[in-house]
């Protein structure tokens, strides 16, 4: 439902209005839930995930191959496994890597052993680092997809314990909402850049709108209280921008069923023209 509601919202003609060519390849092929069997439904479909990683997969790597912008709107983070495998092999093909920008509530680095619910959508970021479901680490190729010093969690404020254990052992950077709080999203993100973009080629945002304030984005499936202001999460965005490297992104986890009115889909068509330029003056 999440790209529906962007659509209505407008997405295509106000990222025309900036400036850009827009072409909306449609919706990725996605199995009605209560259609799928009770065995699917127990293994947390791994099986339809797959398939549907492997696809978006392949779309995100021809885009990228072929100098465009990916922009890729959901829906459940596990895309997030498809998404960013499909670039980052690109990347691999040019003898680089990926540098991700990471803003969530959560820190989505579960491991199959560490998570407490099974939900893959808990555990994109692990997965993309070599530890996950085997049949989701070798989408776009054998091998880590990212490494954890080109990865930048923000805005997280809530992690299941062992969780807690793996994001500490990982090497990746991030930066809680504690650390925004004290040190202002303006210095929090300065170094989160220099993190990711020392060893980079290119920056990729994955972006779960459940990061912002639910007072700000009720429409989320897992809202958690005390997250980034709107202003936060536009200047987030403003300045990768700005680091002129930021070559794909990713939406996420827009539950219009959850949103009050539009607010939350609205908010996020915001949000994605300020992560394609747009300035206030
Ligand atoms: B989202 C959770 F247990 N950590 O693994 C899990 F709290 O993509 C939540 O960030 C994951 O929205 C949330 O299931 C995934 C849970
Ligand atoms: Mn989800
Ligand atoms: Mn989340
Ligand atoms: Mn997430």
């Amino acid at each position: 439902m999440g790209p529906a509601a962007l659509r209505i919202a407008g997405l295509k003609k106000k990222i025309e209005i900036q400036g850009y060519k827009v072409r909306d390849i449609g919706d990725l092929f996605v199995p009605v839930r209560d259609s799928l069997s009770q065995e699917i439904q127990d293994e947390k479909f791994l099986q339809p995930l797959t398939q549907i990683c492997e696809d978006l997969c392949g779309k995100t790597h021809n885009a990228v191959q072929s100098g465009n912008i990916p922009l890729v709107v959901g829906g459940d983070h596990s895309i997030a496994i498809g998404t960013i495998s499909g670039i980052a092999k690109h990347h691999k093909e040019q003898g680089g890597e990926l540098g991700v920008v990471w803003v969530d509530a959560h820190a989505d680095i579960n491991t199959p052993d560490s998570s407490p619910s099974g939900n893959i959508h808990g555990m994109p970021l692990a997965t993309l680092m070599g530890d996950g479901h085997p049949e989701l680490c070798k989408i776009g190729g054998d091998g880590p997809k990212l490494k954890p010093e080109n990865v930048a969690l923000i805005g997280i404020r809530t992690i299941d314990d062992d969780e807690k254990r793996v994001l500490k052992a990982s090497g990746v950077n991030y930066y809680s909402m504690r650390d925004i709080d004290e040190r202002g999203m303006f210095r929090v993100m300065k170094e989160a850049i220099e993190k990711v973009s020392a060893n980079t080629k290119a920056l990729h945002v994955s972006f779960d709108i459940d990061g912002i304030d639910p007072r700000y984005a009720p429409g989320v499936s897992t809202p958690v209280s005390g997250g980034l202001t709107l202003r936060e999460a536009h200047l987030l965005l403003e300045m990768l921008y700005e680091t002129k490297k930021l070559g794909s992104l990713e939406f996420v986890e827009l539950n219009p069923y959850t949103d009050v009115g539009a607010q939350s889909a609205n908010l996020t068509v915001d949000l994605i023209l300020s992560a394609l330029g747009k300035s206030i003056v």
